[in-house]
């Protein structure tokens, strides 16, 4: 679903709007466009495809026309014109709560203030004693202070978006750029972005990249700046002599470097950011990682693994796991179309995925208690499967399994008859109504789930939402405990804000021996790259191929699941 971005889209553009002193009536409809699509239950998507877009409220044509622009584009010419003619700075300014946008663009226009630093040193310094009364001044610093103590993560696509438009743009400087930090681990929120390079010239480059708004600090070896979004990005030059022990210890986490670094202080030893050095400073090793690694006495770990979870005693031991990779995985088992909520047909979505190379996959639509979704009947589930054995004649060897993400209601109780269930190659279990409820009720209904015959697996088991919602407070111990006991199987689910189960508790899972499966949720085309960052929750969690039920081939699938 993009309707957050869109949202976003529109609350940006109003700002801008603002910031440029047009038309106030405007800044307001942008807003409330921005509210109510924010909001809808729809994906945004589906009914832009549909030519529904002005059926929404307070969405009127030209609103509908930039929303089409941006769908069908990825961009809008307007936004992009607006943000050259703004003055630097004015998108930071206006986080500051207090700082509305034409009070940012007389900050930084007229006065020359450009950062949310600067500001706070000018308010300090009794410079702006003139231009603001006390009442406001002391507002602007109480928003600084919020501003400053909010702690704004990325998703991991939007993570990787950022990355990946430096990289492109040093790599047609000719720059190469490596990733470091929490992004290279693959953690599922990212703080900021870490990035080396042994090219000198790496430390101006950056400032001029698009999307800089910014330089926080430039010296010789280092240059921080922020960007449009408020992202911050770190470079950091190194020697090729040293750059792989640099790549060790921005990769983080900060407890895999300190075990590391123990380790070699017990060797008398010395690591630190430039290399690996013995006792009288000679040094040792710090080229590339694996050197590193390999003096002390250990094979690569890969990012992922460095949390300081076990990783660097199994590395010592030669025991560390061969982690699941993207490539084996065979079949995508759970997705959406429009059926249910999902914004492609059936037909896109199976073509989507057998053009990404999977031999299988379960289309898990919703079942009829879900209304909001549109959930399926019994009746419609029948209808839907004419179209799955359509397909499968003409896709074959490809296989839609015909599935459900089959809801758990309130007492527990599953939304339909066994009999029927059992028609289905695999169901999928899900809590979504009243996932408030108390621990025990919780546990209680995926427990009923997990111990139902016709069930095969439990979907996001905690239905977080990373940044909007805390997981419910479910028994996952017991959860687990269930899944072993009645040979059931727990999802790890792909789609970014959820991630759920996570990896500590998708570790747990395996070493109990309960079969995860790795999938997309997707509700589009596109999203069916979900499974990647499914697969990286995989890998934090230790996870081998022999883990992951749907790393087997259709038939030893089936056979699991049968
Ligand atoms: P983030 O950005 O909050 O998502 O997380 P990271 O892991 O990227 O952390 P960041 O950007 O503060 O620093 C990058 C890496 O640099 C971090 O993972 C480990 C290393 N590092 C930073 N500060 C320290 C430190 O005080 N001691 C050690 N040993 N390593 C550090
Ligand atoms: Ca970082
Ligand atoms: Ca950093
Ligand atoms: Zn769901």
């Amino acid at each position: 679903m993009k309707n957050g971005e869109v949202a976003e889209l529109l609350d940006r553009l109003g700002e801008l709007v603002e910031a440029n002193g047009e038309d106030r009536f405007k800044v307001i409809a942008y807003h409330r466009a921005a509210t109510i699509i924010r909001n809808l239950d729809e994906d945004i998507e589906k009914v832009w495809r549909e030519k529904r877009l002005q059926d929404i409220k307070y969405v009127g044509e030209g609103i509908a026309k930039k929303i089409d622009e941006y769908l069908s584009t990825g961009k809008l010419q307007l936004l992009e014109r607006l943000k050259e003619k703004t003055p630097p700075g004015v998108p930071l300014l206006m986080k500051v709560q207090g700082v509305g946008p034409r009070t940012a663009y007389r900050l930084s226009h007229d006065l020359g203030i450009t950062s949310v630093e600067e500001l706070k040193k000018a308010l300090e310094s009794g410079r702006l004693d003139n231009e603001f009364g006390p009442t406001v001044r002391q507002a602007f610093l109480v928003g600084i202070q919020k501003l400053q103590s909010f702690e704004k993560r990325m998703l991991l696509p939007e993570a990787e978006g950022v990355f990946q438009k430096m990289s492109s743009y040093f790599g047609a400087l000719g720059i190469a750029v490596g990733m470091a930090g929490s992004l290279r681990r693959g953690k599922s929120t990212v703080g900021d972005l870490d990035l080396l390079s042994t090219d000198g010239k790496v430390i101006d480059a950056i400032k001029g990249c698009p999307g800089v708004a910014q330089v926080l600090e430039s010296g010789p070896k280092r240059t921080s700046v922020k960007l449009d979004e408020g992202v911050q990005v770190d470079v950091r030059l190194f020697s090729k002599l040293e750059y792989g022990a640099a790549l060790i210890y921005f990769t983080g986490s900060k407890d895999h470097n300190i075990a590391l670094r123990n380790l070699a202080i017990g060797k008398e030893w010395k690591l630190n950011e430039y290399g690996l050095f013995d006792k009288r400073g000679k040094r040792l090793a710090g080229r590339s990682e694996e050197e590193v690694y390999g003096k002390l006495g250990m094979k690569y770990i890969p990012p992922e693994l460095r949390e300081n979870r076990g990783e660097v005693q199994a590395a010592l031991e030669g025991k560390l796991p061969r982690l699941v990779l993207f490539d084996e995985i065979r079949g995508d088992l759970q997705m959406h179309t429009t059926w249910s909520d999902g914004s492609a047909s059936l037909e896109e979505m199976a073509k989507g995925a057998k053009k990404r190379g999977y031999e299988y996959v379960a289309v898990t639509d919703h079942s009829e208690s879900v209304r909001v979704a549109n959930g399926l009947s019994e009746e419609r589930f029948r209808r839907q499967w004419e179209e799955i054995d359509k397909l499968n004649e003409r896709l074959s060897p490809f296989r839609i399994l015909k599935a459900v993400e089959l809801e758990i209601r309130n007492d527990g109780s599953l939304d339909f008859q066994k009999k029927f269930l059992d028609e289905f190659d695999i169901v999928g279990a899900s809590l979504h109504q009243n996932f408030r409820q108390d621990a025990e009720k919780l546990t209680e209904r995926a427990v009923k789930a997990l111990s139902h015959p016709s069930v095969n697996f439990l979907c996001h088991p905690t239905n977080r939402l990373i940044g909007r919602r805390e997981g419910n407070p479910i028994d996952l111990a017991r959860v687990i405990r269930t899944a072993k006991e009645n040979g059931k199987m727990l999802e790890i689910d792909g789609e970014p804000r959820r991630l759920d189960l996570d990896e500590i508790w998708a570790k747990r899972a395996m070493e109990e021996g309960v079969p995860m499966v790795v999938d997309s949720d997707a509700h589009s085309v596109g999203e069916l790259d979900n499974v990647g960052y499914g697969v990286t929750v995989a890998r934090r969690a230790w996870l081998e191929a022999k883990h992951v039920a749907n790393t087997r081939s259709l038939r030893a699938f089936l056979n699991l699941v049968s």
